[in-house]
């Protein structure tokens, strides 16, 4: 298949919306030869000029991040793979203040875009506090769900001790009053929203999520949406990127939280084993740290000690969105319940895109010369259709396991 029938092949599947996948692995010997040696040397000379600017001029650490994590992506996007580093981000031409967290009220897309996404963290207060889920309590889980599963992180001590185990949300009622400092739970369940329509249909419209390249996955490898959060006081998160890197968001609906965010460029410092996998359906690397930022060990993780960080804490009804790139992590000082979720748009597929190319081991010689004229929409559809049938088969397959071992037949 040349190049140019590849193209016509994901525009086809973009107008007919059929099934995204076919095999990149079909290109021929023959298509490699097409290529002239000239141009190729030139591409690979821009490609790295490109990846110099960007470093450069962004000032963003997590390009390099990339490149340090795992050594596959560097063949990826040292080569081919050129466009999808050439990303937009640019610190320096941001005026608004990087030591704290910018609030901003009913923050219009077109400000969250320009000052923001991909950006700033911010806080947005306005939008969240109209859900219908803000009905959300222990009393209201309890009458409605008593008797379904959910998975717990369980903390005796040290996070490092920390143990997932099932209980019925009649039973962590029980226990989630009774936070310490040394003994707390945490429902994180990635599934439950999604599996009850009632609670789905709870949670309200946000301008910012309304560009969701998340859509376009095959469901089997879509990453799962809205997790809940529900945690007794003194819980918290692990300190981490996000998976593929994509742009967070946290919506408190009870209870607060107190939140570290690390700027991008200090990734050294955080004791991150390198080509660590998600698990998820489909592969991704996991960036996440051993350290509790909120309980130091600063003879274990003396790079720690001088980390730069800014600090927030968020209330119920508020909104918080995390750039890619960004460290954090989560402290409930008291029972808090919150969804969490992603963004993949126009302004951080690229950084996506790489990941999965990355951690999944996409053939480079499949992409084509003239990826750069398609929209993002077709870029995304074209590393989809990249992925192999074993890919979307072992993404049933994580998702039916996980049901099967936190919610068995429920
Ligand atoms: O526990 C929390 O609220 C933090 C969740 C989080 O950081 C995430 O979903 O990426």
């Amino acid at each position: 298949m040349t190049n140019r029938n590849r193209k016509a092949v994901v525009n086809q599947k973009d107008k007919s919306n059929h099934a995204l996948r076919y095999r990149g692995s079909s290109t021929t010997p023959q298509d490699d030869e097409d290529d002239s040696d000239g141009e190729k040397r030139i591409w690979g000379l821009s490609v790295r000029l490109i990846i110099l600017s960007a470093c450069f001029v962004s000032g963003f650490g997590f390009i390099m991040l990339y490149f340090n994590a795992a050594s596959e992506m560097k063949n990826v996007t040292e080569t081919n793979y050129a466009e999808l580093v050439n990303s937009e981000f640019n610190l320096q031409n941001y005026s608004f203040a990087t030591d704290r967290v910018n609030i901003r009220d009913n923050a219009s897309l077109q400000e969250f875009t320009k000052y923001f996404d991909c950006q700033l963290p911010v806080l947005i207060r306005g939008v969240v506090n109209e859900w219908p889920s803000m009905k959300w309590n222990r009393d209201f889980f309890k009458s409605h769900y008593g008797n379904q599963k959910v998975p717990v992180v369980s903390v005796e001590g040290a996070m490092i001790n920390a143990e997932v185990k099932t209980m019925t949300i009649e039973e962590f009622s029980q226990v989630v009053p009774d936070g310490k400092p040394s003994r707390w739970h945490y429902v994180q369940d990635e599934l439950f929203i999604n599996r009850h329509d009632k609670l789905k249909a709870d949670i309200g419209e946000a301008i910012y999520f309304k560009e969701n390249f998340f859509k376009l996955f095959p469901e089997e490898i879509r990453p799962w949406d809205a997790m809940l959060l529900w945690g007794s006081a003194h819980s918290r998160s692990h300190l981490h990127i996000d998976p593929y890197n994509w742009t967070g968001t946290n919506a408190v609906l009870h209870g607060r939280k107190r939140w570290k965010l690390f700027p991008p460029g200090q990734d050294n410092k955080f004791y991150i084993t390198p080509n660590q996998m998600c698990g998820f359906p489909l592969n991704c690397y996991k960036y996440n740290s051993p350290i509790d930022s909120f309980n130091i060990d600063d003879e274990k993780y003396p790079l720690f000690r001088n980390v730069n960080y800014i600090e927030i804490e968020q209330n119920a009804g508020e909104l918080l969105i995390i750039p890619p790139g960004w460290f954090h992590q989560v402290y409930n000082p008291v029972e808090t319940i919150a969804i969490s979720s992603q963004i993949m748009n126009s302004k951080n597929y690229n950084i996506i895109l790489k990941e999965i190319i990355a951690a999944n081991k996409l053939i480079s010689d499949a992409f084509p010369d003239d990826i750069e004229s398609y929209s993002p929409k077709e870029k995304v559809l074209f590393i989809l259709a990249l992925l192999p049938d074993e890919v979307i088969q072992r993404g049933r397959m994580i998702t039916d396991q996980i049901i099967q071992q936190f919610y068995g037949n429920q």
